[in-house]
């Protein structure tokens, strides 16, 4: 079946949800597809922390009535290293704060509204295959669930479709240069039916390794451990991870609440940059075109504030004013290497490398006093930790978007 589209979109994580989203409040069409079901992308347990920019992003495009509610305001977070547990006061550093709401409910709330909105929004397609990406009608092609082959025809693709998307491998070779490294560990991490046991995030240093205690509601908490990059799952009985964090997180007067473990998973910790972010009509947005470690708690909102420059930078190139296209991918990047390096920096400084001397250890205890004793450098992590740039896309708005008779949306033909 062929049909057209202005912006076709592959992939329905918060980037691709997001986008279609602020292309219909422009009055820009989509079509969105997914290889995953619709119950399997709401499942998905990733991130949960909001930048202060991304929680203001959400609200302006109207999609924060449940991020209202149920999202947990976090002034702070807490270092803990050598024995003591200091707290990062945002709120007093910055006049920031982030918000704790899982990117299960970010993604639940994207899709409904798309389906309530009209949204062409399709799941658990196949074959997904992306071509014409340097002429100005690119096309993409898919199976839909029910088995019929659809030929989409657009003015620009944007590929939202993760790390393991088909969208960058679509790109020619020799186009775009990467960098990548892969950490010597990575983290076991479970939601657990248990009230949290800390107010704000702990961030752990230990000599065993790193743990993180976050928080999903007030009855449900996600933990993690750093924990060897080829640890088998099978070798982490519910009781071994409870002893380990337990341990990890000692102080005294402090106990850590054991609850059900609901879900477990091994994560590979990994930074990846691909430049540029377009190739033609193709963009990439999200995961597809850079990866962070967890420690910075970045990914989710690189991939937001990626398509906050998107989403106006498609409206001009569809109404033929280039500018903004022209500068996405620079401006995307200049964001995606500060929080390249925010990550790599609180990972490094808080995870135990295997076969690390004494010497390293000591020099990641006095960057540790460092922050907590500083006011400029804890300043420096607040204010990456909440966001920096603080407003994801905004300065990249002309003050009068110049708009040509560019094509809309077309009948399918
Ligand atoms: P996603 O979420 O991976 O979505 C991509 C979607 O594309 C689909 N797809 C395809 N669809 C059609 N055709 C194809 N050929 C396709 N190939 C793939 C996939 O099924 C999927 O639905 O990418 P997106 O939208 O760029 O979003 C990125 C975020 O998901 C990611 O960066 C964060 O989860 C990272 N992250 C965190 N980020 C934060 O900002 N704060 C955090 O606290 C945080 N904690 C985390 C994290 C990631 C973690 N894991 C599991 C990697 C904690 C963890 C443990
Ligand atoms: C989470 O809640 O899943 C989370 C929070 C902070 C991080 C990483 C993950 O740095």
């Amino acid at each position: 079946m062929r049909t057209r589209t202005q912006v076709g979109i592959v992939g329905a994580g918060p980037a691709g949800l997001l986008l279609s989203h602020l292309l219909a409040l422009r009055g820009i069409d989509s079509v969105l597809i997914e290889i995953r079901s619709r119950e399997y992308c709401e499942a998905r347990q990733r991130a949960g922390v909001l930048e202060h920019g991304t929680v203001g992003l959400l609200r302006e495009a109207d999609l924060a009535d449940r991020l209202d509610r149920l999202g947990l305001e976090h002034g702070g977070i807490y270092l803990q290293f050598d024995g003591e547990r200091r707290h990062i006061d945002f709120r007093e550093l910055t006049g920031r704060t982030v918000t704790v709401y899982a990117q299960t409910e970010v993604v639940k709330d994207l899709i409904a509204r798309r389906l309530a909105d009209g949204g062409a929004l399709e799941f658990s397609v196949t074959d997904t295959e992306v071509s014409g990406l340097d002429t100005d009608q690119p096309v993409l092609r898919y199976t839909d669930a029910a088995g019929t082959r659809h030929e989409v025809a657009c003015d620009a693709i944007a590929g939202c479709d993760g790390y393991h998307g088909i969208c960058r491998p679509a790109i020619p070779s020799g186009v775009l240069t990467t960098w990548e490294r892969d950490y010597p560990y990575a983290w076991l991490g479970i939601l657990a039916d248990v009230a949290p046991s800390t107010d704000e995030l702990i961030y752990a240093h230990h000599r065993s390794g790193f743990a993180l205690h976050s928080v999903r509601s007030p009855a449900v908490s996600r933990l993690y451990l750093q924990v060897r990059p080829d640890e088998d799952i099978a070798a982490w009985p519910d009781e071994r991870i409870w002893a380990e964090l337990a341990h990890r997180f000692a102080l005294p007067d402090w106990t850590l609440d054991q609850g059900l473990v609901a879900d477990k998973s091994i994560t590979p910790i990994r930074s990846f940059v691909s430049s540029p972010m377009r190739y033609g009509r193709l963009f990439l947005a999200g995961d597809a075109a850079h990866i962070v470690p967890p420690t910075g708690a970045k990914g989710l909102n690189l991939a937001m504030a990626d398509v906050a420059v998107l989403a106006p930078a498609l409206d001009g190139l569809l109404h033929g004013d280039e500018r903004l296209a022209a500068a996405y991918s620079a401006t995307c990047l200049e964001r995606v290497w500060r929080a390249t390096h925010f990550s790599w920096w609180m990972t490094t400084m808080l995870h135990r490398a295997p076969g690390a001397d004494e010497m390293e250890t000591q020099l990641q205890l006095s960057q540790l006093r460092y922050v907590v004793r500083s006011r400029v450098a804890a300043a420096s992590l607040a204010e990456n930790y909440t966001g920096y740039p603080e407003r994801p896309g905004g300065r990249l708005e002309p003050a009068e978007p110049a708009r040509g008779a560019g094509p809309h949306a077309q009948p399918a033909t």
